[in-house]
C-alpha cells in the first residue's frame, strides 16, 4: 500500500478523552474513531490489525476441531424467554421493537440462538461431539463504556459453543478450548494466564478467565511467578488426544482473580506470589444443561432414550485484544506490534521522493517484498524525513526499511527493528534477505 493513497488519519496531539495508553495510541494512529459512547468505526489500519487477530483466533479454533458459522446480530426475544434470560439480563441488553411490534434484541451473547440451531438439526449422540463458533459483533449496554475498544458497547467476540452427550465429553470439549486459548494468545505474543473465575450471567460451575498482565487492567490478580517463564508453544498439541494431563499441568501453576483468591488457602509462598492487574481477553464456561434443559435440546443416546446435551461456551474479546496488545507492547514513540498481528509487515521509507535513484530503488523493493508475500506500507509522500519516522514509529510496524540518497550512493539502505530500535546498514540484497528470512 502506498501511503500517498492510503487513509491514515494520524493525530499529533494527545486526545484528551483517552485515559489509557492503548486508547490514546489507537486514536493517534488513526485506527478507530468513536461514533457514539463505546461504539467505534474501525479505520483501515485498525481494521487490518483486527482482521489479523481474528484470523489467528480462527486458525486455532479450527485446529482444535471447532467449526465456524455465522449467526445474526439481531435476535428474537422469544428465544431468550425460553431460557428465562430475557427478563434476567436487565439493562445491559439493547431491546428493539420492529415495525410489526415484535420484540427483538441486539445479541450480547448467543447461547439461546445456537441451542435453537442445535435442537433443530441434531438428533443423535452419533453427531456429537460438536463445537460451533462464530466471530460476530455483540452489543452490551455497559454502564460505563471506557478505555476505548477495551470496554465498548459494540464489540467483536469469538464465541464457541460445545455440545456433548455427557459430562466427560463436555470436559474434553472444555479442555480443547482451554489449550486452544493458550495457543491463540501465545501466537499473538501475549502471555494470557487462565484463572478460576466467577460465571456471572452466563452461569455454570466451571469457568476460567484468560488474563494478560497490564497495569491498566480492570481486574486484580494473583499468580505464581513461574507463569512468567511458561512457554505455551514449546510443545505441539494433538487435539485428538486426552488433554486432561496437559490442562492439569497448566492448572498446577497457581493463578486467581481477587474474587477467587483466598490468602489463607493460597499454596504459593509469599516470595513467589505476584500481585498484578490484568485484562480479561477470554472466558470459558462449562454450564452443563443450563440452556439445553429449558430449551429442550436433547438427542437420542446409545440406548435410544433421549438425553439432554451438556454444553459449554467459550468467548474471546477480539476487538478488546487490539487494545490489550497495545497495552502490552508500546513505548514512548508509539505502538510496537508483535510480528504476528502487525497491520503491515514492513514500512518502506523513501527519504527523498522525486530523486530518481531513491524512487527506483523503492519501487524495486516494494515490488519484490510484495511478490514475496510481505504486506508493505510504502511511505512515498513528500513529508519530511522526521515526520515519516514519527508516523512509522507511532503506527509501530515491526520493520522500517529506509532508503535515502546518501546510503544509496554506496549501495546501502537502513533496516530498523521497531521493537529494539536497532538499525543496520545493509546492501539492498542483504536487506531483502533479512526481511524474507522465515523468522521475520
Ligand atoms: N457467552 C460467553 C462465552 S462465549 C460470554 O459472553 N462470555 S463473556 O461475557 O466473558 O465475554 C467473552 C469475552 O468478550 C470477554 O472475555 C472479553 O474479552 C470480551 N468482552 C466482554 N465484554 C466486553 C466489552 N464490553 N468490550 C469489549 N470486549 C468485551
Amino acid at each position: 500500500m502506498r501511503l500517498s493513497r492510503y487513509f491514515l488519519p494520524t493525530i499529533k496531539e494527545n486526545p484528551s478523552e483517552a485515559q489509557i495508553v492503548s486508547h490514546r495510541l489507537m486514536l493517534r494512529a488513526g485506527m478507530v474513531r468513536q461514533s457514539a459512547a463505546g461504539i467505534y468505526s474501525w479505520l483501515p489500519l485498525g481494521f487490518k490489525a483486527l482482521k489479523k487477530i481474528e484470523q489467528i483466533v480462527r486458525e486455532e479454533q479450527n485446529r482444535s476441531g471447532a467449526i465456524e458459522l455465522l449467526m445474526p446480530t439481531i435476535q428474537s426475544a422469544d428465544l431468550w424467554r425460553e431460557s428465562g434470560r430475557y427478563d434476567d439480563y436487565g439493562k445491559e441488553m439493547l431491546r428493539i421493537v420492529d415495525r410489526h411490534e415484535r420484540e427483538m434484541l441486539f445479541g450480547p451473547t448467543n447461547e439461546e440462538l445456537i441451542t435453537d440451531i442445535f435442537r433443530t438439526y441434531v438428533k443423535s449422540y452419533k453427531d456429537l461431539p460438536l463445537n460451533l463458533y462464530h466471530i460476530q459483533w455483540k452489543f452490551r449496554d455497559e454502564v460505563r463504556p471506557r478505555f476505548g475498544v477495551m470496554r465498548g458497547r459494540e464489540f467483536l467476540m469469538k464465541d464457541a459453543y460445545s455440545f456433548d452427550i455427557d459430562g466427560k465429553g463436555a470436559r474434553a470439549a472444555y479442555n480443547k478450548m482451554f489449550v486452544a486459548y493458550l495457543r491463540t494468545f501465545a501466537r499473538m505474543g501475549l502471555k494470557a494466564i487462565p484463572m478460576r473465575a466467577d460465571t456471572g450471567p452466563i452461569g455454570g460451575d466451571l469457568s476460567h478467565e484468560f488474563i494478560i498482565l497490564a497495569d491498566t487492567g480492570e481486574s486484580e490478580v494473583y499468580c505464581d511467578a513461574s507463569w512468567m517463564e511458561a512457554d505455551v508453544l514449546k510443545k505441539d498439541v494433538d487435539f485428538t488426544a486426552d488433554l486432561q494431563p496437559l490442562v492439569d499441568e497448566w492448572l498446577s501453576k497457581y493463578a486467581a482473580t481477587s474474587e477467587m483468591h483466598d490468602p489463607a488457602k493460597c499454596p504459593v509462598p509469599a516470595e513467589r506470589l505476584r500481585k498484578a492487574r490484568g485484562i480479561e481477553v477470554g472466558h470459558i464456561f462449562y454450564f452443563g444443561t443450563k440452556y439445553s434443559k429449558p430449551m429442550n435440546a436433547q438427542v437420542a443416546g446409545p440406548d435410544g432414550a433421549p438425553v439432554l446435551v451438556e454444553m459449554g461456551s467459550y468467548g474471546i474479546g477480539v476487538s478488546r485484544l487490539v487494545g490489550a496488545l497495545i497495552e502490552a507492547s508500546h513505548d514512548e514513540a508509539g505502538i510496537v506490534w508483535p510480528d504476528a498481528v502487525a497491520p503491515f509487515d514492513v514500512a518502506l521509507i523513501n527519504l527523498r521522493v522525486g530523486d530518481a535513484k531513491c524512487d527506483a530503488a523503492c519501487e524495486d523493493l516494494y515490488a519484490k517484498l510484495q511478490k514475496a508475500g510481505k504486506d508493505v506500507l510504502y511511505a512515498d509522500t513528500s513529508d519530511s524525513a522526521g515526520a515519516k519516522f514519527a508516523t512509522m514509529d507511532l503506527i509501530g510496524l515491526p520493520w522500517q526499511l529506509v532508503v535515502g540518497p546518501r546510503g544509496l550512493a554506496n549501495g546501502k539502505v537502513e533496516l530498523k527493528r521497531r521493537r529494539t530500535g536497532e538499525r543496520v546498514e545493509l546492501s539492498v540484497e542483504e536487506a531483502l534477505n533479512r526481511l524474507l528470512a522465515p523468522a521475520s
